[in-house]
């Protein structure tokens, strides 16, 4: 009815993308940043996933509520860099979402915070090459390389990353994470640190450089 509140979630889940900022921008007034990353937008983006992986919904549903949060996340990322202490560089971080997989909405989130806390980033964006990885880290040094990936079957092309990465680079150490990850499965190919989310992967950054 008019003038009723919708929630962000519902908003997320119908793909209303011209209501997701202003919403978003309204519970910020309220709660902190990562705590609507964290209760409110990936739970209604795990409600999509599963609507679409029962065959409630199709590709086109799944892309606009992609597009929706995406807005929202537009408003939690200028209130935590207007949050941010800009200092000096803690060191540069290599991001990239591994070959064959497009989903970035978590490796632009652990981009923010690790950001905001104070370290480089060199985001290499989505679908990257092992070889692009590899080549950019000896280029420029990086000692710390995050690969995100988010289905099942694009975990392989993770570990082929890691495997490059281990193989040409021994000084390089990778944290990795993503739904489709747990510690043991990220020990299992060859990664030096699991993530489970955004803040976890501040704290291993800061370990690394620590
Ligand atoms: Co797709 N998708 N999708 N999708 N999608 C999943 C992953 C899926 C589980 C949905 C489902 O069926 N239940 C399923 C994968 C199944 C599997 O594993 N085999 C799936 C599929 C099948 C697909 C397509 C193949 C669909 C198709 O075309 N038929 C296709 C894939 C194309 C490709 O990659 N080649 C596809 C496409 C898309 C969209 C483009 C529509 C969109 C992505 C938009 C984008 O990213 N720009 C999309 C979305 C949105 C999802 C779901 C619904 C949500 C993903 C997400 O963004 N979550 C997802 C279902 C789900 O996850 N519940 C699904 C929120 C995000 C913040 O969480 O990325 O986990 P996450 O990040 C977290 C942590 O994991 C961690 O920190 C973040 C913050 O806490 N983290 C790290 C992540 N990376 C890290 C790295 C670190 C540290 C921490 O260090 C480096």
């Amino acid at each position: 009815a008019a003038g009723e509140k919708r929630s962000i979630s519902s908003i997320i889940i119908a793909g209303m993308k011209d209501e997701a900022y202003t919403s978003a921008k309204e519970l910020l007034c309220e709660r902190e940043p990562m705590e609507i990353v964290n209760e409110e937008l990936i739970p209604a983006l795990d409600i999509v996933g599963e609507k679409f992986d029962k065959g409630e919904i199709f590709l086109p549903q799944l892309i606009r509520s992609a597009e929706t949060v995406k807005m929202a996340f537009e408003a939690v990322k200028e209130q935590i860099i207007s949050s941010g202490s800009a200092s000096v560089s803690k060191g540069r971080v290599i991001l990239a979402t591994v070959k064959g997989d497009i989903h970035d909405i978590g490796k632009n989130i652990v981009k923010i915070l690790l950001e905001n806390y104070g370290f480089d980033v060199i985001d290499l964006g989505k679908d990257v090459d092992p070889k692009l990885v590899v080549e950019t880290a000896r280029k420029e040094g990086v000692v710390l390389v995050g690969l995100s990936a988010l289905m099942t079957t694009t975990v392989n092309n993770m570990e082929e990353t890691i495997v490059d990465i281990k193989s040409q680079l021994p000084g390089c150490q990778v944290m990795v994470g993503g739904a489709v990850l747990n510690q043991e499965y990220a020990s299992a190919i060859g990664a030096d640190f699991y993530a489970k989310d955004a803040k976890g992967a501040v704290e291993i950054a800061r370990s690394v450089f620590g």
